[in-house]
């Protein structure tokens, strides 16, 4: 039998690891989606499963770096057919409140949603953002969500 200091002490250590993580998720506003869970659209496009209906995200370049324009394209499919997006936007956030960036998806070439946005580098160093795709699709609500990684500023490109 471990001595109960050492039981005290576990217990303790998993409280404050379990409170640890449950601060970290709420505070970044994104529900239970752990980033593991999120496509990471930093060096590839990303595809978010909501059952039937997949949303595409895409971004240019690859990887994007702060504060340069990153060009975004958005889809979605089911069954391998298009499926129209009412109200297509998207909003990025990070862990830490870093103001609101949002916009409207505009109709681009082939099916694609465009937007272009210029995202800060956080102070903290931490580099990576959530992208958050909200419209419509057949009157019900369409949310999907990204992670990306910005470059470090004078990286190779
Ligand atoms: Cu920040």
């Amino acid at each position: 039998m471990p001595k109960p200091g050492v039981v005290l002490g576990l217990v303790i250590l998993a409280l404050v690891i379990g409170g640890g993580i449950w601060v970290r998720r709420d505070a970044t506003g994104l529900g239970s989606a752990s980033d593991a869970e999120m496509p990471d659209v930093t060096m590839a496009d990303g595809v978010a499963d909501l059952g039937a209906l997949r949303v595409t995200l895409s971004t240019s370049p690859r990887p994007p770096y702060p504060f340069e324009r990153i060009h975004l394209r958005v889809r979605a499919d089911a069954g391998g057919r298009p499926v129209a997006l009412e109200k297509p936007e998207i909003s990025f956030e990070m862990r830490m409140p870093m103001g609101e960036h949002r916009c409207a998806l505009v109709r681009g070439d082939d099916g694609w949603l465009e937007a272009d946005v210029v995202l800060p580098l956080c102070s903290s160093g931490d580099p990576r953002w959530f992208a958050v795709v909200q419209a419509k699709a057949e009157g019900r609500p369409v949310i999907a969500r990204f992670q990306l990684d910005l470059a470090k500023v004078g990286s190779e490109r």
